[in-house]
């Protein structure tokens, strides 16, 4: 909504601009061409039923809402099905020699801080160098998108998942007064996912730490942040301290009858190793540095490469699919984890780097981030591409 010519001038005082988008906000919902009559009607609702709740006044409340705007480009970047692509192109669009060797960089960098991390939430700092690196590039591509806009577009006019995300919206309110980051200006994926890691406001609320000690926990400007923050995610989420992630599987007897195969969906590790080894299924030769024990729980995996490919995913493995609810995600960070091992470390590492790279190199700036971290519970959560970087 624009003002008309006549009410122009009054918008360049600061008073009157509070004033008039106040007004605007309390008249009855506008019809704007494109913009679905749920958005604005979706917006006064939350306004009425949430100010309270979120520490607003309804009229400063409704004045902020007034500020976001509907975005159609979101609503299409939801519709875009990226998760039903197979293995052999998602890893091709994240196992780049670009992202691996900014990977190494990265890792490099911040040895100190990914060290610290290590130490203190037992995520290797390869772990979480490669989410980051798959998030954001780095932090090269946090998204270009408001948050206010992007959730409360998908907040209002996205009926699938309406509820997830107008909640999003309040804890983005939340989280926008706890850490003195300003609602109207803030940036991030077109899911409302913000900062290097990508963090949706539920978890930036319950699982970011500030890190450097501060005061603050800064996704988009804090490296320490980041890296404690994305360690203490997994941490939260079941990581075991020293446990392997995944290994190739070798079937000795053909795909075993009787024990649940995953796809693309996270599963439960519920097999021991000791069961999938009587039914034939075994960890591949030199997959793993120390052997497991033997009850080690593991989930039998097939992903769509060249051919199939079986693996074990072990609960580390899982843990990373709390992060973002693929198993394609959790692989392309399991795999770009090893190649930033493999390109620090002199010497050997745990295991050999499985399905390095292949296809063409490819700009890793023009990669698209995944959809963010979804929090536990979210098993609608998708990975689409974003639409461009920057
Ligand atoms: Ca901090």
């Amino acid at each position: 909504m624009r003002p008309s010519a006549a009410l122009a001038p009054l918008f360049r005082r600061p008073g009157a601009l509070a004033l008039a988008a106040c007004i605007a906000a309390l008249a009855p919902p506008a019809v704007t061409a494109g913009v679905p009559a749920s958005y604005a009607t979706g917006s006064q609702a939350f306004v009425a039923e949430q100010a309270q709740r979120l520490g607003y006044s309804a009229e400063d409340l409704a004045t902020l809402m007034a500020a976001a705007r509907y975005r159609q480009d979101i609503i299409d970047a939801m519709n875009r099905p990226y998760e039903a692509k197979p293995w052999r192109d998602y890893r091709r669009i994240f196992l780049t020699p670009a992202r691996i060797d900014a990977g190494v960089a990265f890792r490099r960098e911040h040895a100190a801080l990914l060290d610290k991390a290590e130490l203190t939430y037992g995520v290797p700092a390869e772990v979480i160098t490669a989410i980051v690196g798959i998030e954001t590039n780095y932090g090269a591509n946090v998204g270009r998108h408001r948050v206010l806009d992007a959730l409360s577009t998908l907040g209002f006019a996205y009926p699938s998942r309406a509820d997830f995300f107008s909640k999003e919206l309040g804890e983005f309110l939340l989280l926008a007064r706890e850490e003195q980051v300003d609602p109207r200006t803030a940036v991030g994926s077109y899911a409302g996912a913000v900062g290097l890691p990508q963090f949706i406001p539920s978890s930036y609320r319950a699982y970011a730490v500030d890190f450097d000690d501060d005061g603050r926990r800064d996704l988009w400007g804090s490296d320490a942040d980041v890296v404690g923050s994305v360690g203490n995610y997994l941490a939260m989420h079941g990581w075991q301290r020293g446990a392997p992630i995944a290994a190739r599987a070798t079937l000795t007897d053909g795909v075993p009858t009787g024990i649940p195969v995953a796809g693309k969906r996270p599963a439960l590790p519920q097999e021991s190793l000791a069961q999938l080894g009587a039914a034939g299924v075994v960890p591949a030769a030199g997959a793993l540095a120390d052997s497991p024990p033997a009850d080690a729980r593991v989930a039998l995996l097939e992903l769509d490469g060249d051919g199939p490919e079986y693996w074990l995913g072990f609960e580390n493995f899982y843990a990373i699919t709390r992060y973002n609810q693929s198993n394609l995600y959790a692989m392309a960070v399991f795999q770009l984890s090893r190649e930033i091992a493999a390109g620090s470390v002199p010497g050997p590492v745990q295991g050999p780097v499985q399905d390095s790279v292949q296809g063409p190199a490819q700009s890793s700036a023009q990669g698209p981030a995944l959809s963010p971290a979804q929090g536990s519970g979210q098993d609608s959560a998708r990975q689409v591409a974003d639409d461009a970087a920057g």
